[in-house]
């Protein structure tokens, strides 16, 4: 029997459909240290991670390892140079997170705009000792205008739900999407200058690379409007935390909702501290349904990826499909 690492918790259904075809070992507990892995991998030829960094030293000191299968749609924890080098499967868990991811994107939007945190947060503390005009005043959402960075299918999701809310939708993206689409959705194709500073809530749900690095730091923020949001639901890094906070504890934007976190589950201290932020823990596809999707698309992807079960050879949603069929080398 081929032998694998579960190197996260998952659902314990979960490990009894891989223990029909594999050799399990399943660390249930927290991430593993980078050492402890690469160790645990040595001898394994296969792997179901969820954001655990798999690099170019951690794939040559496993020989026999064929396929890592991600329990995300982000797969920025791979190394995929050092997977096409090593003729290494990466796979990802795309699409059955879409509406989910985009439902939570939302729900953090508005939150952000409508202040609920930070009114609850007041409210908990007991400070509410009369009704006024002019507490906890946001921004409109219906007929505002949403600017989406980044318009795969998440964003697109995303875009798809501001139909309801009569809001003109911008977005900015690598390239532009097909037409039928923008029609579809009634978006108009800008610059990220020009969306920046004509949108009235930014929804980020780009991937994360050495290009989006701080796609938003102090500069973009300074060209936001005063009353505008700021939503992340993408990855940490996306957004320089250090600015943002800065830009939010001198209300140079109004808010900011954010899920992800340059170098979580760390939060930057003082984000810890300005009060017109939402803070969720990275928390966007967990929905029971869609968590049990995720994770079974990724068992899905290791037992054909390692050539096993009905799709043996024909995983659902490879990466890097090229190296498909090819030696480990
Ligand atoms: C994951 C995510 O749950 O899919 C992604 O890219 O960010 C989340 O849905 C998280 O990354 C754990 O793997």
């Amino acid at each position: 029997m081929q032998k694998i690492l579960v190197a996260r918790g998952i659902f314990p259904d979960v490990i009894e459909r891989l223990k029909q075809y594999f050799d399990v070992e399943w660390n249930d507990g927290d991430a593993l240290p980078a050492d402890e892995l690469k160790r645990r991998l040595a001898d394994k030829d296969g792997a179901l991670t969820a954001g655990d960094p798999i690099d170019a030293a951690t794939l040559a000191a496993a020989p026999r390892l064929r396929v890592v299968a991600n329990m995300a749609v982000g797969y920025n924890n791979f190394e995929m140079a050092a997977f096409d080098a090593h003729n290494v499967l990466g796979t990802n868990t795309q699409d059955v997170l879409n509406e989910t991811t985009a439902d939570f994107g939302w729900a953090l939007m508005m939150a952000t705009a409508r202040r609920i945190a930070e009114s609850e947060h007041w409210l908990r503390a007991g400070e509410w000792k009369k009704w006024s005009f002019d507490s906890f005043l946001g921004t409109d959402l219906y007929g505002a205008t949403l600017g989406v960075i980044g318009m795969g299918r998440i964003g697109q999701a995303l875009a798809r739900r501001a139909k309801g809310f009569n809001m003109q939708v911008l977005y900015h993206n690598r390239s532009r999407v097909a037409p039928e689409i923008e029609a579809d959705l009634n978006a108009q194709y800008v610059s990220k200058e020009d969306l920046l500073r004509r949108a009235d809530h930014v929804v980020l749900v780009l991937p994360y690379t050495a290009q989006s690095h701080h796609t938003i730091g102090a500069a973009e923020l300074a060209q936001m409007k005063p009353s505008a949001t700021l939503t992340n639901i993408a990855r940490g890094g996306i957004v320089d935390d250090a600015a943002l906070a800065v830009a939010l504890r001198e209300r140079r934007i109004a808010a900011a909702g954010l899920d992800v976190f340059e170098g979580e589950p760390a939060v930057h201290p003082d984000l810890l501290t300005v009060p017109n932020i939402v803070l969720t823990p990275h928390i966007a596809s967990a929905t029971e349904a869609t968590r049990r999707a995720m994770a079974n698309l990724a068992a899905d992807n290791l037992i054909a990826g390692l050539g096993e079960g009905p799709r043996a050879g024909q995983p659902p949603s490879p990466i890097n499909p090229q190296v498909l069929g090819k030696a480990r080398s």
